[in-house]
């Protein structure tokens, strides 16, 4: 007998690890465990979502023939640890030999490497481009940019390809997708689920015990088996799909979804299929359901930005979560844990994400992201907060968004530019600042936009990194034809913004 590990994250019949177990004979192990709950404060939201989808999982493998030995939270007898549940199954069943998936943290496979059983660790397989692909498709090349690694991924699944060429004559349609929303257009509803006994008996249990944790686990009413998965991602192809290239990037007050499908959770613990996924959404494309810039721009975050990150988290290895080469240090302000915010872009980002465990990217991208790089926070800090907040945050896909993507930390590994704005940009694409108590055209004094400020206070501190880079080198310039008072009154605002924050007081 063998023991097969499944772990939170790798809810798939298909994952390596029960491919390769034989369920006359093995025993399939998986175990709620209080390390996996605790190595930071996640939303509640999150940890019902896991442990429901985990117990409704193990039910489906025993309906489907397997022993499964698992463990729950309060089970007097558990470890705590997932290399301790193994050792304790071991010991029960007199079992030495352990085949596991390789887990999506540095950390679990590091402990895991520890356990003194016979462990094979298999490639998990549920993504396009194993490690070796990308390692060699990074080999060599001076820079790592999303948009070659994507070509490469169409053209190896033949996802929108005529032929050798791309459909529609384009590789990307990202210029066609960046209209801003109005609160009055039609917004399709999210798919809600009723509690069944699992779930309703998880919510108690994570009422208890974690109800402390920043977020809010009621109403809940996540998807937490495949099927109700796969009914989120037929509603999304129905009544999204069409409009998500449109509007991508736009945010409104009140909306946290818009056309978004708010699949990334169910994908990452295995609910959905990846490359299924993509082939749905190619298909409704091809029967003109929706365009080509909805389906491409949908495919894109898929097979190119998802698999883009995986590979770069594993290729650069443990310690890329402590990268900071912009010396950033500022304490998280207590904003990003709900602390009153007369922001209002702010205050609506995390509020929705305190309601629901969600924001998308331009929120996570150019409101919570972006203010942490021209505030200087340190990316550490960030890391550890996206990690909590996020259902779908696991480090494999959290850390190069939130240290390479937004904040810059890993030098520009894959980021031709650090993401910065002042509050335009927000201001274009959402409907935050007309409520604001900060106006969005002022550009110094008391009542100016924070962002406007700590934007040119982020050029200027970067200045000898940043002002020879061309995409951002227009900007420099620009500070520099500003009259000097101008500049004093700015970066002095900037300053007086960021003691104050620094001070505890309400900014
Ligand atoms: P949609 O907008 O509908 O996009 C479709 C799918 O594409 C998503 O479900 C997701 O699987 C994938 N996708 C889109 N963008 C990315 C991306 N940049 N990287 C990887 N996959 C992407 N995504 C996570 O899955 N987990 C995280 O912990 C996470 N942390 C992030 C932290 C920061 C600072 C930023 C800027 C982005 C982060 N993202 C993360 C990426 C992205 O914001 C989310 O995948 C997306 O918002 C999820 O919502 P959705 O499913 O409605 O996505
Ligand atoms: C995120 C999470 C949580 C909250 N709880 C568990 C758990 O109790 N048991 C488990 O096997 N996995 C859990 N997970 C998911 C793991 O943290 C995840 O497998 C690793 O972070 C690797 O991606
Ligand atoms: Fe955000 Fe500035 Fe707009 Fe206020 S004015 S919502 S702080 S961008």
């Amino acid at each position: 007998m063998r023991l097969v590990l499944v772990l939170g994250d790798q809810l798939s019949e298909n994952i390596a690890a029960l491919r390769q177990a034989d369920r006359a004979q093995d025993l399939v192990v998986m175990a709620e465990v209080a390390a996996e709950t605790q190595y930071v404060p996640h939303h509640p939201k999150k940890i019902a979502f896991i442990l429901a989808a985990m117990r409704k999982f193990a039910a489906r493998l025993r309906e489907d023939g397997w022993q499964v030995a698992y463990t729950r939270l309060d089970d007097p007898e558990n470890t705590g640890t997932v290399p301790g549940e193994l050792l304790r199954r071991a010991s029960e069943t007199g079992a030495t030999d352990v085949v596991a998936t390789r887990p999506g943290e540095w950390r679990l496979i590091e402990a895991l490497e520890t356990v003194p059983l016979d462990l094979e660790i298999l490639e998990d397989d549920r993504f396009i481009a194993s490690h070796a692909d990308f390692d060699r498709w990074a080999e060599g090349r001076k820079q790592l940019r999303m948009e070659n690694f994507y070509r490469e991924m169409r053209r190896r699944t033949g996802l929108l390809m005529e032929g050798d060429k791309p459909a529609g004559g384009k590789w990307n349609f990202d210029t066609e997708n960046r209209k801003p929303a109005s609160d009055d257009m039609f917004l399709p509803r999210p798919s809600r689920f009723e509690h069944d006994d699992t779930v309703a008996e998880v919510l108690e249990l994570v009422e208890t015990r974690f109800g402390g944790n920043f977020g809010q686990l009621h109403p809940f009413g996540l998807a937490t088996d495949a099927a109700q998965a796969e009914a989120v991602l037929e509603q999304f192809i129905h009544a999204a799909l069409p409009a998500f290239g449109d509007y991508q990037d736009a945010m409104l007050a009140g909306r946290p979804f818009l056309y978004h499908s708010l699949m990334s959770a169910y994908l990452n613990v295995g609910l959905l299929d990846p490359l299924d996924v993509c082939r749905r959404v190619e298909t409704a494309w091809q029967a003109g359901h929706a365009p080509l810039n909805a389906a491409e721009g949908f495919i894109r975050q898929i097979i190119g930005w998802r698999e883009f990150v995986r590979g770069i988290y594993f290729h650069e290895g443990p310690c890329y979560v402590e990268r900071n080469e912009l010396g950033h240090e500022r304490d998280l302000p207590a904003l990003y844990w709900g602390a009153e915010t007369g922001m209002v872009c702010l205050r609506e980002a995390v509020a929705q994400t305190r309601e629901e465990a969600y924001a998308h990217h331009i929120q996570r991208l150019m409101v919570t992201g972006n203010f942490g790089l021209v505030a200087g926070i340190d990316p550490a800090q960030l890391h550890e907060w996206y990690l909590a907040v996020y259902a779908d945050a696991f480090e494999w896909v959290e850390a190069p968004n939130t240290l390479g993507m937004s904040q810059f930390a890993d030098g520009g590994l894959f980021a031709s530019k650090p993401y910065v704005s002042s509050g335009n940009y927000i201001d274009r694409m959402s409907d935050y600042c007309g409520t604001c108590r900060y106006s969005v055209k002022a550009k110094h004094g008391d009542d100016a936009c924070p962002f406007n400020l700590l934007y040119w206070h982020f050029l200027n501190r970067h200045r000898a990194r940043f002002s020879s880079n061309p995409r951002i080198a227009t900007m420099y310039r620009t500070w520099d034809r500003m009259d000097a008072q101008r500049r004093q009154a700015i970066l002095h605002g900037a300053e007086n913004f960021l003691k104050k924050m620094d001070s505890g007081a309400q900014v």
